[in-house]
């Protein structure tokens, strides 16, 4: 649920960045960061491995501007991929105002899609997270790979409820605004509609 706070005139929304372990998720933020003037900004802490596998979570905060005289920020959340951080994931889930699947194109990480997929759904119905309303969005990371699958082919197979589709190659910063500009446009229209996370 976004957090408001009316006396300071601000709105806080929680997005997520969920995906199999090597998807590319702490490279959009990371490319979010390197990319966005430091006015609009916070700190991005990220809790990583000496291997840069995320432990926790990365977390970077983003302020947006106004809107209807609300301070808009958003704070951007990964979770780490590997399986056996089941704990973590359900934990930074929770609360959450929008989600970002991060697919790995690559025909070897199918089954760990269709598996992180499935992980999501549980861990967000274990958070009262209905999935039919939560606004969410599907990036194909890894375009740039030989071994990538066809968009088609992924697309079927990993898209759940007609949610937008993006492309992305996350190191070159291909795709990566265009994902957030996308699911912070889905969790702004939820929030006018005025419904409850
Ligand atoms: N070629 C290619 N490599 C990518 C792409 N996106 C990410 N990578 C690389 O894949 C590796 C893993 O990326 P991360 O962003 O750390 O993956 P993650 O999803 O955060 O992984 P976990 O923290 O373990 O869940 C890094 O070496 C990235 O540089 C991409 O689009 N193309
Ligand atoms: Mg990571």
């Amino acid at each position: 649920m976004p957090f408001i706070n009316y006396a300071h005139r601000e709105i806080t929304c929680k997005l997520v960045y969920y995906g199999p372990g090597l998807g590319g998720k702490t490279t959009n933020l990371q490319y979010i960061f390197e990319k966005t003037s430091p006015n609009a900004k916070g700190k991005m802490v990220s809790l990583a491995t000496e291997s840069e596998r995320t432990l926790f979570f990365d977390l970077l905060p983003l302020n947006l501007g106004t809107i209807r005289g609300f301070q808009t920020r958003f704070q951007l959340y990964t979770v780490p991929g590997q399986i056996f951080y089941d704990a973590s994931r359900k934990l930074i889930l929770k609360g959450a105002d929008g989600v970002c699947f991060v697919a790995d194109s690559q025909e070897a990480r199918y089954d760990a899609n269709i598996e992180s997929v499935r992980n999501l759904l549980q861990n967000l119905k274990e958070n009262g997270l209905d999935f039919t309303s939560i606004p969410y969005v599907l990036q194909l990371n890894k375009r740039d790979l030989p071994t990538a699958m066809p968009v088609d082919e992924l697309t079927r197979a990993l898209r759940l409820k007609g949610e937008p589709v993006l492309e992305a190659v996350a190191p070159q910063g291909i795709g990566v605004f265009e994902t957030l500009k996308s699911l912070v446009r889905e969790t702004l229209a939820r929030l006018r509609a005025g419904a409850p996370a």
